[in-house]
């Protein structure tokens, strides 16, 4: 026994502030014979890996939108450097381009939850560790994973409630995620640049094959007190543990996936648009319906026009069959919207090229399009020049070879490749062209 156990205990603030709260805040609470260096090494090199491509994909994906264009294309007007890498045009092909990228993000976003719960677990103890400062350095470090640990989950909760279409809260999704993506991005490298040694130190100790449930002897003390001071006996081995976090995600994205793979959509039980929304070709996903826009279904009939305006105020009005005298293109393209649904479908329209050279706007740097539908974010919306010269940009009046479905966008849809879903503006009543590149 020694002799700092009879003396009396200091009470009042400086007590708290020696023995700490007690509970979590205690080390010899965290008693997991598996948490240690290693098992948190393995998940950081698979979020390693894992969060670099969702970075790279959603700094594209927002790139997709055009920011440069303003208006309803640029969700965070106030960005200022943090949109500035965005320099160039976003592309018009591959036409699966956005397609692939924003699957990826939202499929890989969804199987990392499991791991990134896992990791947090895994450094738990760290997370309470008493006192909450003891050096300049280590409160840095600290505030590095607070940054981290708070960026993150809030990238997984608003990114979910985005693909279950839930806006329950008072900012725009694209402003949020955009802006903690970069407090994230932040932390994310901070976080490597210290940790990375310690990482492939502990990698490099222990092999993932050594690891089997004989093996389940926490491994020796460690700096950063990730392993109990006063373990129980072992109920899992780590890389039993390690199997429910890979199952876990393996269940995840086999659950989600059908919502990005048209063959599978049926499968896709986690994601809110993959039912039953229409009939024959026009059965496939719809955003926003016809009857939730409130416009009367007669303005889509005889008395519908399209309306052309040039660069130089010449105006062209057309009928839907005036549009379908004139050269018609189908190509296959798909829809890919950034809360991660996509499907592809063969669409019949006029070129916007020639809709352009009608007005002398096939030189425009930009097009402004408006929809049938009052108000609303996705009412009008802006494409490049780079868009309007593709030549599979379509003012779409068919898929799959019938008449649009009003849900779809009858009488007239865009369709423009390699883009963002939300683009593909529905109800089109007036295309405006913009100056000469
Ligand atoms: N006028 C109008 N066009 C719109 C929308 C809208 O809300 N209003 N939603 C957009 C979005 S976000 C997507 S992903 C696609 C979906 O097209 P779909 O409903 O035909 O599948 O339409 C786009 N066009
Ligand atoms: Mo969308």
């Amino acid at each position: 026994m020694t002799a700092t156990t009879h003396e009396p205990r200091p009470r009042g603030l400086k007590g708290l502030l020696e023995r700490g709260p007690g509970g979590p805040f205690d080390e010899r609470s965290w008693r997991s014979p598996i948490r240690g260096p290693w098992l948190t090494s393995v998940l950081a090199l698979v979020l390693l890996v894992g969060l670099l491509v969702l970075i790279v994909t959603g700094l594209l994906s927002y790139a997709a939108y055009d920011p440069r264009l303003g208006g309803s294309n640029d969700q965070t007007p106030q960005a200022g450097l943090l949109a500035r890498y965005v320099w160039f045009d976003w592309f018009t092909s591959p036409s699966w381009l956005y397609r692939v990228n924003q699957g990826v993000h939202v499929l890989l976003g969804i199987a990392l939850i499991p791991v990134v719960l896992a990791k947090l677990w895994s450094v738990a103890p760290k997370l309470f560790e008493w006192p909450p400062v003891t050096s300049p350095a280590q409160a840095l470090e600290r505030l590095s994973i607070l940054l981290i640990v708070g960026s993150i989950l809030f990238l997984i909760v608003t990114g979910t409630m985005n693909v279950q279409y839930d806006y329950a809260w008072g900012f725009s999704f694209y402003t949020g995620h955009f802006y903690a993506a970069w407090v994230f991005i932040a932390a994310f490298a901070a976080h490597v640049a210290l940790k990375l040694p310690v990482m492939l130190r502990s990698l490099r100790g222990t092999s993932y094959w050594s690891v089997d449930r004989a093996a389940t002897v926490p491994e020796p003390r460690d700096p950063d007190h990730l392993v109990s001071p006063d373990p129980l006996p072992a109920s899992i081995s780590r890389r039993g543990a390690l199997g429910v976090v890979g199952g876990g995600s393996l269940a995840l994205l086999g659950l989600s996936v059908g919502q990005s793979i048209d063959p599978l959509r049926p499968t896709a039980l986690l994601s809110p648009r993959g039912q039953h929304v229409g009939d024959g070709p026009n059965d496939f996903q719809v955003n926003t319906t016809f009857g939730q826009i409130g416009v009367d279904p007669t303005e889509t009939g005889a008395s519908w026009r399209l309306l052309l305006v040039g660069p130089s105020g010449q105006q062209v009005s057309l009928r839907r069959e005036d549009l379908l005298t004139m050269p018609m293109r189908t190509e296959e393209l798909p829809i890919a919207c950034v809360e991660g649904w996509s499907t592809s479908r063969a669409w019949t329209g006029v070129r916007l090229r020639d809709l352009a050279g009608l007005v002398g706007g096939a030189g425009s740097d930009s097009v402004f399009v408006e929809s049938l539908q009052r108000g609303g974010a996705f009412s009008t919306m802006s494409l490049t020049g780079k868009q309007i010269r593709a030549g599979k940009t379509l003012l779409a009046l068919k898929v799959e070879g019938v008449d649009l479905s009003l849900d779809h966008g009858f009488p007239a849809r865009m369709i423009i490749p390699a883009a963002p879903g939300v683009r593909n503006t529905k109800w089109v009543k007036a295309l405006t062209f913009g100056g000469q590149a």
